[in-house]
């Protein structure tokens, strides 16, 4: 059950109606995707839709509608329906969500064509996502102009604005509640890191490791993982979105999982790097604590008023620095940033915002372009990265073939900061600790 409850979702309608002057706001449910033949993804609720009404079922919309004398919600769904209730399971339907969604009207989704169009009547501004390419948003345009066409409306939609970016405006900040189910996600992904750690050997295949952590997740509950596991063993870690896992895992590499559920449709973000046969190598250890020291680092600098561009800075400044350390790079440290060479091992950035999606995609910049600085509520996950890749002969040989990420999820608080995934260990002793540890 999720612990966002109707007064959340109107409060943040609120919010979005409070910062338009007028108009319709038309905010569409995500389709069912089809897989192969006629076999769909497992569906997944389009992240704004869900963060403004809750509904999880496809085939509905949310339609927002404020004039100078009043504003309203209205939700379309699909009418309970018996041959569907057989074949795929029941349906809300209208009056059930009527009863359960505090939004001021619903109707059947089939009745959308015919009252959309009343719907528009008379304002001036359509907010809808520009890149949605739906049916229900062409049929908008569509009513839109043929009251364009009809004598006697004296007002009609004459702009259309992007909702998207003042819905993901608004999904910056984390409410309480929100935090608790990031939490709850972290807490599974914890115990799947764990696992991994646990049951790792060399001979293993990194599906195997993928296996067990999906079996955490889904034996817990989780409906989803958040995004496409990475279990990258020795040199496949410096393939970045590696997620073939179809490799053998061999003694005396290290092995990359960036791996992590979801939980009441908000993400969890968690990587972690340790050796396949339990103990660090010499030079694996070294590279290790580099990376760890720097994202030990940049998490500590993070509180309300710093810029996400200067994190982004320090970060690399720091990887920088520890490539001159390890001897892969050489000269001085600022020349180097400026032609990019610390790139070529540290490519991706620090972190992304994280929320209903893994990517949350909130605004980095304010309108002027100008890097946001960080607020108490904000979630960024920190994630430092060296990848070396086994060819570079430019690096001194032991060093090759290593390719380290260290990912946690951390909350902006009033006070500075709150790492939500500290519970997952990784410094080498307590990475050492948990792959040593018996397990059934
Ligand atoms: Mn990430």
């Amino acid at each position: 059950m999720s612990l966002m409850n109707e007064i959340h979702y109107e409060s943040r309608r609120q919010k979005l109606l409070s910062s338009v002057e007028e108009g319709v706001i038309i905010l569409t449910s995500a389709s069912p995707q089809t897989r192969s033949n006629d076999t769909e993804y497992p569906y997944r609720q389009n992240s704004n839709f869900y963060y403004m009404c809750g509904f999880k079922e496809d085939n509905a919309l949310l339609v927002l509608v404020k004039s100078k004398e009043f504003s309203k919600s209205i939700l379309f769904v699909e009418p309970y329906n018996e041959e569907h209730a057989l074949w795929n399971g029941s349906r809300l339907g209208v009056e059930k969500a009527l009863a359960s969604y505090n939004v001021d009207e619903v109707y059947d989704i089939h009745t959308y064509s015919l009252l959309i169009k009343e719907i528009l009547r008379d304002h001036i501004a359509l907010y809808i996502d520009l890149f949605d390419d739906s049916l229900w948003i062409l049929q908008a345009k569509k009513c839109a102009k043929e009251l364009h066409e009809t004598r006697g409306v004296k007002r009609h939609i004459r702009t259309i604005y992007d909702v998207t970016h003042l819905i993901r405006t608004l999904r910056l900040i984390k409410s309480h509640e929100e935090i608790l189910e990031i939490k709850k996600a972290i807490e599974l992904t914890a115990k799947a890191h764990h696992k991994a750690m646990q049951i790792s050997k060399a001979g293993m295949h990194e599906y195997e490791l993928q296996a067990h952590m999906s079996y955490v997740f889904q034996s817990n509950g989780a409906q989803a993982e958040s995004y496409e596991a990475i279990v990258a063993g020795g040199n496949n870690a410096n393939t970045l979105h590696y997620i073939n896992n179809r490799d053998v895992l061999r003694d005396g590499d290290l092995v990359l999982i960036d791996a992590a559920c979801e939980w009441e449709l908000y993400a969890s973000d968690i990587t972690r790097t340790f050796p396949v046969n339990g103990k660090f190598s010499e030079a694996q250890r070294e590279v290790y604590e580099k990376v760890l020291d720097v994202q030990l680092r940049v998490i500590e600098a993070m509180k309300p008023g710093v810029k996400r561009d200067w994190l982004q800075h320090y970060s690399e400044e720091l990887l920088c620095q520890v490539l001159i350390d390890l001897g892969i790079l050489s000269g001085d440290c600022k020349i180097l940033m400026e032609s990019k060479a610390h790139k070529k091992y540290a490519p991706h950035g620090i972190g992304h915002w994280m929320g209903l999606d893994v990517h949350d995609p909130c605004p980095y910049v304010d309108d002027e372009g100008e890097s946001l600085s960080f607020v108490s509520g904000m979630v960024m996950t920190i994630e430092p990265g060296i990848y070396i890749r086994a060819d570079d002969e430019t690096v001194d040989e032991k060093y090759r073939g290593i390719g380290i990420r260290i990912e946690d999820d951390i909350l902006i608080t009033e006070m500075g900061y709150e790492n939500l995934s500290t519970a997952i260990v990784k410094s080498v002793a307590e990475i050492e600790a948990m792959c040593r540890s018996y397990v059934l």
